[in-house]
């Protein structure tokens, strides 16, 4: 019924359609023997209700055929889901990595994405990793969704069939911006898909930068990104540097964000509130990032064009 966008959609939607089919059927079929009884036996007509007792054909018949339609479903949904556990042994590696809010994918080489590029007709497994709390891991055109649960190598795989553009969802409520915990998928040819590997650039290794450190412990990134979205507050990403409109008790003025006006929107966030936010939403950082750390702060901000 639906374009085979993975090798899972068929074996995933023959159990769909069987188990809604039969829901439909019993559906109608429930309804319409309600309706028939309420006119057939309604008092006018059948005054004194009978009994049935101990009718063995009944008996059986409503055993048996449930029996057999609930093990058909089973068999279908077990053909469906047993392949998803199976993962080719030739099949591409990606590593996945979720934390609030983003994903981000990660190839041979140290190479990394924001978007999932990935090659028409080659199976890819996907080892999934998540950096804070329970996400999912949910591409609905391909049938495929798996939990990624901090502290376990959870995995899944799947075969792209048709070039297009795809969307990866978060599945897994995972606090405020879970909605926003988007990625987009984009199936291409082989050829292409190798070219952009080879010009993707090897991810500087922002674990490793003092100041990201810093920043991921006392959690600012739940608010801001570093990759242009706006979530709570303003993105981080070309903040340095950049020129933009601030209130200062109740006066609009234009700012240059350089080391001294971030660190005042750190320290004093609520005396230059950048226009177009709330302001008492942030708190003072004060006592929590030490000063002699500071210049770590400024120099991550400085990588973040
Ligand atoms: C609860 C959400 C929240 C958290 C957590 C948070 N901020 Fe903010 N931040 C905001 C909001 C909202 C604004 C915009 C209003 C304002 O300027 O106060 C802002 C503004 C800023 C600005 C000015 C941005 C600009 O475009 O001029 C900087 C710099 C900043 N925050 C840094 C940080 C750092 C560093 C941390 C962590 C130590 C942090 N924030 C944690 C919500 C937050
Ligand atoms: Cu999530």
């Amino acid at each position: 019924m639906f374009a085979n966008n993975s090798n899972f959609v068929q074996g995933v939607d023959t159990a769909f359609y069987l188990i809604f089919g039969v829901a439909i059927f019993f559906l109608v079929m429930l309804t319409t023997i309600m309706i028939v009884f309420v006119i057939k036996y309604n008092k006018k007509r059948h005054a004194h209700a009978v009994q049935i007792k101990d009718s063995s054909t009944l008996e059986i018949v409503w055993t048996t055929i449930p029996i057999i339609l609930v093990l058909v479903m089973f068999y279908f949904g077990w053909e469906g889901f047993l392949p998803m556990r199976r993962a080719p042994k030739d099949a591409m590696q990606v590593k996945v990595i979720a934390k609030m809010w983003k994903w981000t994918f990660e190839y041979p080489g140290m190479k990394q994405s924001d978007t999932l590029m990935l090659p028409i007709n080659r199976a890819v497994k996907m080892n999934l990793f998540s950096k804070d709390v329970i996400h999912g891991f949910s591409i609905p055109s391909f049938r495929v969704k798996e939990d990624v649960v901090p502290g376990k190598n959870n995995y899944t795989w799947f075969e792209p069939k048709i070039i297009g553009n795809y969307d990866l969802f978060c599945s897994a409520y995972c606090g405020l911006s879970h909605s926003y915990m988007l990625a987009l998928v984009k199936i291409v040819s082989q050829e292409e898909f190798d070219k952009w590997l080879a010009g993707l650039p090897v991810k500087k290794a922002e674990d490793n930068n003092e100041g990201f450190k810093i920043l991921e412990k006392n959690g600012c990134f739940s608010c801001h990104s570093t990759d242009g979205r706006k979530i709570v507050g303003p993105t981080f990403k070309g903040l340095y540097g950049s020129k933009h409109d601030v209130m200062t008790d109740g006066v609009t003025r234009n700012i240059t964000a350089d080391s001294i006006y971030i660190e005042t929107s750190i320290m004093d966030p609520n005396k230059d509130v950048v226009v177009g936010y709330p302001s008492g939403v942030m708190k003072s950082y004060k006592g929590l990032i030490r000063d002699k750390d500071m210049p770590k702060v400024i120099d991550y901000f400085k990588t973040l064009k």
